[in-house]
């Protein structure tokens, strides 16, 4: 495989997004693609996964302390998820503003979590915090390449002044 699916392009900054069960379950999967796109963001892997314990275990080690971590796990197992890669300027912070604070009560309407979440058990979407883990996730998540593709954006010189 062409080594560029899941390196970075020069320049790009990547996010890994995932719609978690609930909002596949809940049929919101049309309208958070829509968010990422009409920001100007490029979509450069996406595929439908039921993830099995381990790369759950493995995304959220940070967090394997917490007394919910078991919950957290069997959640994201629940059903299938939609994992991307997003690509663009900034996308890491702005993804993050996208999808509000982790607390859906607490996310500014507007946001996916503030549109469409009441409980932090059930906040529909992930997005990764930092460039670093972005390309951590990425790398669990897409580790074999399969649903990623590479593709140019010819929208670019409308987005970008300097492309
Ligand atoms: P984030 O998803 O906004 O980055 P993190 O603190 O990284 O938030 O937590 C990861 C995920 O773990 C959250 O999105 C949420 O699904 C779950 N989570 C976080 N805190 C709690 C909690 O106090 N109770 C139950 N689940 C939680
Ligand atoms: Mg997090």
């Amino acid at each position: 495989r062409s080594r560029s699916v899941t390196t970075r392009a020069a320049n790009q900054e990547r996010s890994y997004v995932m719609v978690k069960p609930d909002g596949v379950q809940r049929g919101l999967v049309g309208k958070i693609i829509s968010r990422f796109e009409r920001k100007g963001f490029y979509l450069k892997g996406l595929k439908m996964f039921n993830c099995p314990e381990d790369i759950a275990k493995e995304h959220y080690k940070d967090l394997s302390s917490k007394p919910f971590f078991p919950d957290l796990v069997e959640y994201i197992c629940s059903g299938p998820v939609i994992c991307m890669i997003w690509e663009g300027k900034g996308v890491v912070k702005s993804a993050r503003k996208l999808i509000g604070a982790t607390n859906p009560l607490e996310s500014e309407p507007g946001t996916i979590r503030g549109d469409f979440a009441v409980e932090v058990g059930r906040n529909v979407i992930h997005g990764s915090d930092s460039d670093e883990n972005g390309e951590r996730e990425i790398g669990i998540w897409f580790s074999s390449g399969e649903g990623t593709a590479e593709w140019t954006p010819h929208m670019e010189p409308w987005l970008r002044e300097i492309g």
